[in-house]
């Protein structure tokens, strides 16, 4: 990561001050971690994406709502966050309803987003200043995601 840039793009993208890349092949101890996720997240013989994307949020950056594209990925989206806590806000796609919930992400935690959580909310990682849960601060700093998908034809419920 560090030959890297961040990218700090236009408001109107999804990710501000981010660099990411996509990764295959990991080293022994990093396949073993992998391997448990992939296990607990999806179901037996589901078919997975074989790069693990790999994001590298700065300390100032944020990831806008938005709703992760049906033709790249499928049902299952599970994320580990390392480095630093975080708050995922989930609001409802649906322009009448202001169903919203927001999830604190301890560093270190995984997460499993599918089904509704998945197709019918946007999700967002909040940044530093609104990075707040249950009216209590969270010191959101760099934050890298590792984040395993299914394949698209996997999609389920659509
Ligand atoms: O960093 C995360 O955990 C979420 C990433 C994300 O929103 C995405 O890749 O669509």
């Amino acid at each position: 990561m560090k030959r890297l840039r961040y990218e700090f793009s236009h408001w109107d993208d999804a990710i501000h001050g981010y660099r990411e890349t996509e990764k295959a092949n990991w080293n022994k101890e990093n396949m073993k971690i992998l391997d448990k996720v992939r296990k607990i997240a999806f179901p037996p013989g589901m078919p997975q994406l074989k790069f693990v994307h790999v994001l590298d949020l700065a300390a100032e950056g944020k990831i806008k709502p938005h709703v992760d594209s049906i033709r790249f990925c499928g049902d299952i989206i599970a994320g580990l966050s390392l480095l630093s806590d975080s708050v995922m806000r989930l609001t409802s796609v649906e322009k009448e309803s202001d169903c919203r919930e927001d999830f604190f992400l301890p560093r270190r935690s995984l997460y499993i987003m599918s089904g509704a959580a998945r197709h019918k909310y946007n999700h967002e990682i909040l940044g530093p200043d609104e990075s707040i849960f249950e009216g209590k601060k969270v010191e959101k700093t760099r934050r890298i995601s590792i984040i395993c998908r299914c394949e698209p034809e996997c999609s389920q419920d659509l």
